[in-house]
């Protein structure tokens, strides 16, 4: 069976992406940062004990900052396919650490395309591309769309992205950059607006939060679920031909509806509990981002199946379930989320 190198391992879309593969059978490398504390809450369900007979589940530690170490890494796994979903992938976050999130999210890129190069250029490289890359282009966005990125965050992102492509022309590997839209799940990290309502709005039920502070209401976004997108993601690595997809629902909504669909799930009025607050406002602001996937629908038979209403639906349940439970940020969603 394949072996499958994962950066981002420990973050929502690592997560998922690992239960994915490890269901294929794959035996996955998942790279980790040291950290003070426990930050593998959303893998905590996939440990296997190292003694295990069929120990696949295999974490080693590693930055995206220390290229010496990618290189050491992919020399002694010789992964088969390669999933770079590392990221800082805060965007208002990333007007305050342009140079950290520069370092990270492009120059780590091409530390480590350089690594496959030289220790394992037949390994199929995925690199996790954002639709923040279109910024300002109007919508709807599809691969051709030009890119006119409005942050550090997405300006680093478009970079990693033509790195990924070059080195797919230039040395023939086989190198894809998925352009993802929005996408969410109860695994989102908490200061991203989806789960940042969805929480608020289970403690606000709970009587243990009143106000919710919010900045820009008015941005629209095409917000899919995040379990759909790593299926794409694998699929983008599975085509006989490397090529850059879009991954998108195609449906928009404004921050604005999302708040008011989940206040309304838990039968709360928004109104009376959000209050704006300008340090949620962006220097540069992204106002509209609705994808269109007809290529990944027509090359790789992949379709977002759930939808906005569903998707809030599932978020303010899970959160909901956690404050009734008493359980912490990631442990009400076990498996199934
Ligand atoms: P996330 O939950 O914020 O996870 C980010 C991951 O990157 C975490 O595992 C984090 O580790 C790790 N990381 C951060 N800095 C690192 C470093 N210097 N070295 C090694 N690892 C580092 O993000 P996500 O939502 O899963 O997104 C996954 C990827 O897709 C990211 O590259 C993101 O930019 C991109 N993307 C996401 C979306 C979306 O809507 N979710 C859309 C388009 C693109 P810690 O746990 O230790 O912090
Ligand atoms: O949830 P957000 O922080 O996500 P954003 O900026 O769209 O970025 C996410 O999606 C990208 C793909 O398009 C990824 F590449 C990126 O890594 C990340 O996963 O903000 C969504 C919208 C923004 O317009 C923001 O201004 O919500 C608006 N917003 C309004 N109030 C807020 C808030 N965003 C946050 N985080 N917190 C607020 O209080």
């Amino acid at each position: 069976m394949p072996t499958a190198f994962i950066t981002g391992i420990t973050g929502q879309d690592g997560s998922y992406l690992a239960e994915l593969l490890l269901s294929k059978g794959y035996t996955v490398y998942g790279l980790i940062r040291r950290s003070s504390t426990f930050n593998t809450a959303r893998i905590s369900h996939l440990y296997q004990d190292p003694h295990d007979a069929d120990y696949r589940l295999r974490l080693v530690y590693g930055d995206m900052t220390d290229g010496a170490r990618l290189h050491a890494l992919l020399a002694e796994i010789k992964p088969d396919e390669i999933y770079n979903l590392a990221a800082q992938a805060h965007v208002k976050v990333s007007f305050e650490t342009p140079e950290s999130t520069g370092d990270i999210d492009a120059l780590g890129v091409t530390r480590l395309l350089e690594s496959v190069r030289e220790v394992c250029p037949k390994a199929r490289f995925y690199q996790a591309g954002s639709s923040e890359m279109f910024g300002s282009s109007p919508a709807p966005q599809n691969e051709d769309t030009p890119m006119l990125p409005r942050s550090p965050y997405a300006i680093a992102k478009l970079y990693a992205h033509h790195m990924t492509r070059n080195y797919r022309e230039a040395y023939g590997m086989y190198a894809v950059s998925g352009i993802l839209f929005n996408h969410e799940s109860p695994r989102r990290g908490a200061t991203f607006v989806t789960r940042k309502i969805t929480r608020a709005v289970a403690a606000i039920k709970a009587g243990a939060q009143d106000k919710l502070y919010l900045g820009n209401l008015d941005a629209r976004r095409d917000w899919g679920f995040a379990p759909e997108y790593v299926e794409g993601m694998w699929r983008m690595l599975q085509a006989a031909t490397p090529r850059d997809y879009v991954l998108a629902t195609g449906e928009v909504h404004s921050v604005r509806e999302f708040a008011q669909r989940a206040f309304a799930r838990a039968g709360l009025d928004w109104q009376k509990h959000i209050e704006i607050d300008p340090r949620y406002l962006r220097p540069t602001e992204v106002d509209v981002l609705q994808g269109d996937a007809a290529r990944a629908e027509h090359d790789l038979d992949w379709k977002a199946a759930t939808r906005f209403e569903q998707l809030v639906d599932l978020m303010v349940d899970a959160d909901l379930h956690a404050q009734q439970h008493g359980r912490g940020e990631f442990e009400a969603v076990g498996r199934h989320f």
